[in-house]
């Protein structure tokens, strides 16, 4: 039993994880785990009560009727709460972003160590988007005009942010009609703030119009940039074998474990721990090589590229340091707990921090820098094998999942016509006709409060059930790939029979990895395609698709989740709501509440909710399925027409002796 309240079993549903808990309660060390039930969350924060914005509160807002010094009521203090969310979660992902489009014009300009522009054809196809011209232009001609122009959409101060015109005809046009046009990405997230300072917006649905305009400038400005530059740089993401869990640390190698969000650091260890001076230095200490593998977004990066392994996701980044195989963990930007330095003090791990925006303190700090990037990899790789030689004894559990990751829109698009037919009709058809039932994309983080994993896998094993495909980011993705969900034609015996016909006959794993949280625009960019495609309305709120984050933690989440809703879809948080308010509220306290539920939906056709229970999460991803089926006026789905085709029924068919097969195959009997 674990030395806190809960036992292993039910802090995670990761074997490897339950193992490493085990070692953390024998070792006396605390982990988030732990730590969730040492400090249960705050009942007034935690519902969105409580305003500490200036020196006259903290206000806490506890009794009905009741307001904060400055007479702010309990709906203008949560929705002032909730927009910085969704302002600091898109500053996060938009400032990644200004960094590649920073280091995309530092490429074009030849003033890099290691990078190269590795997909020509993607910086054409993007730079067409905005009519760059690409014809008799050098790939760094091209690349320098299109980081100017991706650059000026920060500062920019009035206007429109351009990727917004790669939304549908219909979905523009309604976002200029509401005016929530997003003019510039900082501007917008510095208005949020600004609106938020004491005695300024307080109406708290004019403040919610903002946190959508804010929102719409990560997933359609800052998030959406981050995705093309990535793909430019290292490539637009095709499928490879991968694997995923503690288990892919190796005893007899120097484990360097990347951590964070962007690919700019990670892709360079990746080159540098390919190098033979790096390699041949590991070997004289005594390693094979180095072993390079991920944990959260930066796994998923360099995991579906170049198939490094995901050691884990959010919560694996303690327990891999618990393994003792660890000789550094190199982080960069966001996610990354405070508490991986004193842990790791415990062991001889050291902890590398390499953004000049990010220091711990007790952490090595080795700043990174794109004009010597391979340089300052390779001095990172150096720290991490020179400490081999301090590795005490060492226990990685054996628990590792294959996968099939790199499912980028460009792919999915290939992957159902082929080369000279790439095209989104064959999904379009499958929705229409009821072989597959909706789309879900299960997104977001691990959260301690919550079972790791559990909710992730649960909800996406059931919604297969249910003939619904898959698409997965972010720390969501990583969960279903340890549980072996991302696997060619593994686990299809669980798929609904519809979803199975078209997996078997595309060749798919029923769940697609699409990439880390920056790439939730990919998603985005899938539900565009698949309206223009045709068949399923004219605008993203009428596709039959739901949006999940069952375990989420972070602001970026709120930010995602909310650009989601202004594009059209139904998106549906789980674990706790950060504006539940009071338990017994009476009906003008939720007004917050309703107004991202229902008041969203009016205006844009999406709607966000936080559900806790799992199976209701389930229920309600269902019905919004199926109404947006019957909107469109496509049949009702039916799990029985379908699923007597394809290999699966080949296997059965080979078991029968010939006659039978002929008959069963032919409808004839005898030669
Ligand atoms: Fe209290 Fe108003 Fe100050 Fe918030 S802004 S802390 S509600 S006085
Ligand atoms: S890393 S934001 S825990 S998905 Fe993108 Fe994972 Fe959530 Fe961080």
């Amino acid at each position: 039993m674990a030395k806190g309240k809960r036992s292993y079993e039910e802090r995670t549903a990761d074997p490897a994880a339950q193992e490493m808990l085990i070692r953390a309660d024998e070792l006396g060390v605390s982990t988030a785990f732990s730590r969730a039930e040492d400090m249960p969350p705050c009942n007034i924060g935690g519902a969105g009560m409580c305003c500490k914005i200036c020196g006259m509160g903290p206000c806490r807002l506890t009794k009905d009727g009741q307001t904060g010094v400055c007479g702010a009521t309990i709906d203008t203090i949560q929705a002032r709460n909730f927009i910085r969310a969704v302002a600091a979660g898109a500053a996060a992902h938009s400032d990644h972003g200004r960094d590649m489009a920073f280091t995309l014009k530092a490429v074009a300009n030849g003033e890099t160590e290691g990078y190269m522009i590795r997909d020509v054809a993607k910086l054409r196809r993007v730079a067409q988007y905005y009519s760059i011209p690409i014809e008799g232009r050098s790939p760094n001609e091209i690349a320098n005009d299109l980081a100017d122009l991706y650059i000026s959409q920060y500062g920019q101060q009035t206007g429109e942010i351009v990727p917004i015109k790669r939304a549908p005809a219909k979905r523009q046009a309604l976002w200029r009609e509401k005016k929530v046009v997003p003019r510039g990405v900082d501007r917008e997230v510095v208005e949020a703030l600004h609106r938020t300072h004491i005695g300024d917006d307080q109406d708290p649905e004019h403040i919610l119009v903002h946190a959508i305009r804010t929102a719409l400038a990560d997933g359609w400005g800052g998030s959406m940039m981050a995705t093309d530059i990535s793909d430019i740089l290292f490539g637009t993401p095709a499928p490879l074998l991968g694997q995923a869990n503690l288990g892919v640390l190796k005893e007899d190698m120097v484990n360097v474990v990347v951590h964070g969000h962007e690919p700019t650091l990670s892709q360079m260890v990746v080159a540098a721990s390919q190098d033979p001076e790096i390699i041949e230095y590991a070997q004289k200490a005594g390693a094979k090589g180095v072993n390079l593998s991920g944990i959260c977004c930066t796994a998923n990066e360099i995991l579906m590229r170049q198939g490094i392994p995901a050691a884990g996701n959010f919560l694996h980044q303690e327990l891999a340091i618990l393994t003792g195989a660890v000789e550094a963990m190199v982080v960069d930007v966001q996610c990354i707990m405070q508490a991986l330095v004193e842990l790791a003090g415990n062991f001889h791990t050291k902890i590398i921090t390499t953004s000049p925006k990010v220091k711990i303190k007790g952490a090595v700090h080795i700043e990174f820098d794109e004009h010597h990037a391979l340089t300052v990899a390779k001095s990172i790789l150096k720290t991490a094998i020179d400490n081999y030689k301090n590795r005490g004894k060492a226990y990685i559990p054996q628990v590792r999942e294959d996968l099939i990751p790199g499912f980028s829109h460009e792919y999915i698009n290939y992957m159902l016509g082929g080369s000279y037919r790439a095209s989104f009709r064959p999904l379009n058809d499958a929705i229409m006709t009821g072989r597959v039932r909706g789309v879900a994309a299960i997104v977001g983080c691990n959260n301690p409060r919550s079972k790791q994993d559990y909710l992730h896998t649960y909800v996406t094993q059931e919604l297969l059930k249910q003939d619904v495909l898959i698409v997965e980011t972010g720390c969501g993705a990583i969960a279903s790939a340890k549980l072996g969900l991302m696997l060619g034609e593994a686990g299809l015996e669980k798929v609904g029979p519809g979803l199975r016909e078209i997996c078997e006959t595309v060749g798919i794993p029923p769940v697609l990895h699409m990439g880390s949280c920056v790439d939730n625009t990919r998603i985005l960019t899938v539900l565009t395609q698949m309206v223009e495609e045709g068949g399923l309305g004219d605008d993203i709120d009428q596709v039959p698709a739901v949006g999940l984050a069952p375990e989420w933690m972070s602001e970026k989440a709120l930010a995602i989740g909310t650009y989601c809703v202004a594009s059209g879809a139904y998106v549906i948080f789980g674990g706790s709501s950060p504006i539940s308010g009071m338990p017994d509220r009476v009906s003008d306290s939720d007004l917050v509440l309703r107004y991202l539920s229902e008041g969203w939906e009016r205006l844009y056709g999406g709607k966000m909710e936080f559900i806790a229970d799992p199976d209701e999460m389930i229920r309600k991803t269902l019905e919004h399925i199926d109404k947006k089926r019957a909107a469109l006026g496509l049949p009702a789905y039916d799990p029985m027409k379908f699923g007597r085709s394809g290999d699966a029924r080949m296997l059965e068919l080979e078991k029968l002796p010939a006659m039978e097969r002929r008959q069963a195959l032919y409808g004839v009997v005898g030669d």
